[in-house]
């Protein structure tokens, strides 16, 4: 008998080849072990791609014949489909209050990279490193308690999506910015070295943003 053909999976997540707003919902999916396709559309094949997206913007979530935009509705429906949200309705709710934070956070980390004026681009920078960083931080240090998490007693998407969103900021240069947030730092380890997660960052495309 021929081997089965491997089925297909259940879902399919569209982005570019960068991490940005679809990595939350790749690192979803790995930490779970759902199966995914894992579709990046390079930028001379978008116009084309566009017209297929419901609102015209990535990420997308296909399952089944629906699609569905907006990253945070999708890495929220992820989350509650792989229990990553919390154990309880508060819970849920504290996970979503930090996703929220970090819809805003990283407007605030995009403004200076996509700023085109060199003056205004200091003054955002600055505006960065002095009050909007150490603010994150301090909310999220205050948070995290005696199980390391930041909600709960156990990793969630929010502790997921706050390793995401200041990997990207160390790796534009302010590594040292955790120094003064131990609990914050201890837990994005915990996070790295959850043993999918690990597996998946030691393969995932290198990008700049
Ligand atoms: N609020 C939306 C924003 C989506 C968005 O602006 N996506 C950008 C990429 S990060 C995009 O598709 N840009 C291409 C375009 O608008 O043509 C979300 O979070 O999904």
């Amino acid at each position: 008998m021929p081997p089965k053909a491997a089925a297909k999976p259940k879902y399919r997540l569209t982005y570019f080849n960068v991490r940005a707003r679809g990595e939350l919902s790749r690192l979803l999916f790995n930490q779970a072990g759902v199966d995914f396709e894992d579709v990046r559309i390079e930028q001379d094949k978008w116009p084309e791609v566009k017209k297929e997206m419901p609102g015209g913007t990535l990420p997308v979530l296909t399952c089944g014949d629906n699609k569905f935009g907006q990253s945070m509705a999708i890495a929220r429906y992820l989350a509650s489909e792989f229990n990553l949200n919390g154990k309880t309705k508060l819970d849920n709710l504290a996970v979503d209050e930090i996703l929220c934070d970090i819809v805003d956070f990283m407007t605030k980390v995009f403004g200076p990279v996509f700023e085109k004026d060199d003056a205004k681009k200091a003054e955002l920078v600055k505006a960065f490193e002095e009050d909007i960083l150490p603010a994150f931080l301090k909310k999220l240090e205050a948070r995290i308690g005696k199980s390391g998490w930041l909600v709960g007693d156990s990793i969630t998407a929010a502790d997921i999506g706050v390793f995401d969103v200041l990997d990207g900021v160390t790796k534009r240069g302010s590594e040292k910015c955790l120094n003064g947030s131990p609990k914050v730092k201890a837990m994005i380890d915990k996070v790295k070295a959850q043993p999918r997660i690990k597996a998946y960052l030691a393969k995932r495309p290198d990008s700049q943003m």
